[in-house]
């Protein structure tokens, strides 16, 4: 959990950067008006770098999951990516660490890994690892909700990172999980939708 607090921590020193920068200037007024912390904007497709952090000697990925990131696809999206065209790739036997934030004002949503099967299903399955899955599955976090996953991937192949509330993943909600008996590091990797 520790790179989630310094980025927690990167952005109260922004924070606290702005403020002192207007007690300089222009008084309490704009000091009041001074934006609330958001979340860096991001484009669909554009993948952040801050979402992926390792410990390579303790073989723990931590990657923060974000449902609703933009409005592509009504804001059935991960990070704004839909139908597959993120893909987080671990090596086999690593530890995975996903938090999920639902930052999506309208919907809940929920992050569940499954087997890759065509069709995506239509609503929750019994998940590919012990422990993949957001709580509660079907009902989804609250809108700005979040929870948390931890599974260790214990076996190579291809899964899909989905959204467990009924009919998202089936409309586009969901993005690839790669567990890779040859890579030697996770990495984040943005590939054209519905391809593998
Ligand atoms: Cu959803």
């Amino acid at each position: 959990m520790r790179p989630f607090v310094v980025k927690e921590l990167a952005v109260a020193l922004v924070v606290l950067g702005g403020a002192v920068g207007c007690s300089k200037g222009t008084g309490a007024a704009a000091a009041a008006k001074a934006p609330v912390e958001e979340p860096r904007v991001i484009e669909s497709g554009e993948v952040d770098p801050a979402w992926l952090s390792y410990d390579a000697a303790a073989k723990t990925v931590n990657f923060h999951l974000i449902a609703g990131l933009t409005g592509l696809n009504g804001a059935l999206n991960f990070n704004g990516f839909r139908d597959g065209g993120l893909t987080l790739t671990v090596p086999k036997g690593w530890t995975v660490a996903i938090r999920v934030t639902n930052h999506d004002g309208m919907l809940p949503h929920s992050a569940e890994v499954i087997p890759a099967t065509k069709p995506v299903p239509t609503g929750a399955v019994p998940p590919a690892f012990d422990g993949a899955f957001t709580v509660p599955l079907a009902q989804g976090l609250p809108p700005l909700g979040e929870d948390g996953m931890r599974f260790i991937a214990d076996r190579v192949g291809s899964f899909l990172i989905f959204c467990g509330v009924p009919g998202h993943g089936a409309a586009g909600m969901w993005v690839r999980l790669k567990v890779s008996g040859t890579a030697t590091a996770p990495s984040l990797t943005a590939a054209p939708a519905g391809k593998s």
